[in-house]
């Protein structure tokens, strides 16, 4: 079996990479170790950049999105009983879009099924063979058959867990890791978001978020110990305390129902570099880890893959190299903005362990500044939306 890019990993960065390089002419195929309804089902993101959903309307990706996807044009910031918001597109003249990563994960699919383009679904042992040499190849495992895909090239796009990154020999790479000492709790549930626009709440009792996925459905975090036993956390105990952490003076009232998912998250900072090895091209969680806190991970990988198609899409038309050559820094750029943004916005929303009266003073000043003065809510919300593909 041969193609021209091999693709591990059937997240938004392989498969929004699979139409990328189908849009230039250039033909993949995916290969993902879960099925195809676990990773149509899995509840992740849902916070879209404006650059994100311009590229998916380019790529013709976007029909169901701008059907059902919600814009939102500001972000809520709450601290002791006060609600701010930060008007996004006032400040940025963009906005962002709430839209279920497993939707999006969905309508790629489905495009691509329908385009023609190769995607397998439950393979098992992935192991990368030749990435030093001009023809590398993806052996793998299907139904106890034993494959192999020689390739041109080969995309990890496998996510944090996944088995591409440690194909770059250890000595040649360097990783950067941060664990935070919390976690977040999140639950999918049946009743129409208190607000439309997601909100942010810092409370002395720790973080939490409100945001949402439709008219009907609400997303909701807070902020929980690391190791936390989900079992501690029945439906009542988590409405008190978003409602406790929520609550604001104005009458504010946080609409509740029935819990459809629960799940802890850790919140992790990680970054590799370079990203590339010889024929290989790691893209997406595959490559770095940003805390929740500023959305940004979904985006991160998109914003990947964009560099990725247009380097290997230049090797097939000229034979160039100087676009896949420049690949980590151009990237490694952006996701170190990515990666303090994150951290930052973490530092300012959440409870950390042992902080003294002096930091929780710091923090309250930093709210006092992106709430109260034009200039630090602009450099906010132009992070929050995202910084432009080529800046
Ligand atoms: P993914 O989505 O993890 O996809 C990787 C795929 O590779 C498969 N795989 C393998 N396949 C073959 N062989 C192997 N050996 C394999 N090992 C793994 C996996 O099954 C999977 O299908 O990575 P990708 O494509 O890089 O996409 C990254 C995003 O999924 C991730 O960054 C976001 O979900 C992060 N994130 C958010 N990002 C945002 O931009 N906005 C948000 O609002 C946002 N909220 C979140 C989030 C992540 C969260 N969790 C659960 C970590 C909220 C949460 C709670
Ligand atoms: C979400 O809607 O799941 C969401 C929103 C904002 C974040 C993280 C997750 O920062």
């Amino acid at each position: 079996m041969r193609t021209q890019v091999g693709i591990v990993g059937a997240g938004p960065a392989g498969l929004v990479l699979a139409h990328l390089l189908a849009a230039r002419g250039v033909e993949s195929i995916v290969l993902e170790a879960r099925s195809r309804a676990y990773v149509e089902q899995r509840v992740r993101a849902g916070v879209l950049e404006h650059g994100t959903v311009e590229l998916l309307r380019d790529l013709g990706l976007a029909e169901r999105l701008d059907r059902e996807g919600i814009v939102d044009h500001g972000v809520g910031i709450r601290f002791d009983g006060r609600h701010h918001r930060v008007p996004l597109t006032d400040l940025t003249g963009k906005s962002i879009f709430i839209y279920g990563q497993q939707e999006l994960v969905k309508d790629l699919v489905a495009a691509r099924l329908e385009a023609g383009g190769e995607t397998r679904f439950e393979i098992e042992d992935v192991r990368l063979e030749g990435i030093g040499s001009a023809s590398p190849g993806i052996r793998y495992s299907d139904g106890g058959r034993d494959e192999r895909i020689d390739c041109d090239w080969i995309a990890g796009c496998d996510g944090f867990h996944g088995v591409s990154r440690s194909a770059i020999p250890a000595g040649l790479r360097a990783e950067y890791d941060h664990v935070f000492p919390f976690a977040w709790l999140g639950i999918l549930a049946a009743t129409p978001p208190s607000s439309q626009e997601v909100t942010y709440a810092r409370h002395d009792r720790g973080f939490a978020l409100q945001s949402f996925r439709s008219p009907e459905i609400s997303r909701l975090y807070l902020q929980v110990e690391p190791d936390e036993d989900l079992g501690a956390w029945p439906d009542e105990r988590i409405w008190e305390e978003l409602r406790t952490r929520l609550a604001t003076d104005d009458g504010w009232r946080l609409s509740e129902g029935p819990v459809l998912e629960k799940g802890v998250s850790a919140m992790r900072s990680f970054v590799v570099e370079p990203m590339q090895h010889g024929r290989l091209f790691l893209a997406g969680d595959a490559a770095h880890i940003v805390p929740a806190t500023g959305a940004k991970g979904l985006n991160l990988a998109v914003a990947d893959v964009r560099v990725l198609a247009e380097g290997l899409g230049e090797w097939y038309a000229s034979g160039s190299t100087e676009v896949l050559d420049d690949y980590s820094r151009r990237c490694l750029r952006r996701v170190w903005r990515a990666e303090e943004f994150s951290a930052w916005l973490s530092g300012m929303l959440h409870r950390m362990p042992g902080e003294n009266a002096f930091e929780r003073r710091l923090q309250r000043a930093r709210l006092d500044w992106v709430t109260g003065t034009e200039s630090a809510a602009r450099a906010f919300a132009q992070n929050y939306v995202g910084f432009p593909f080529d800046w």
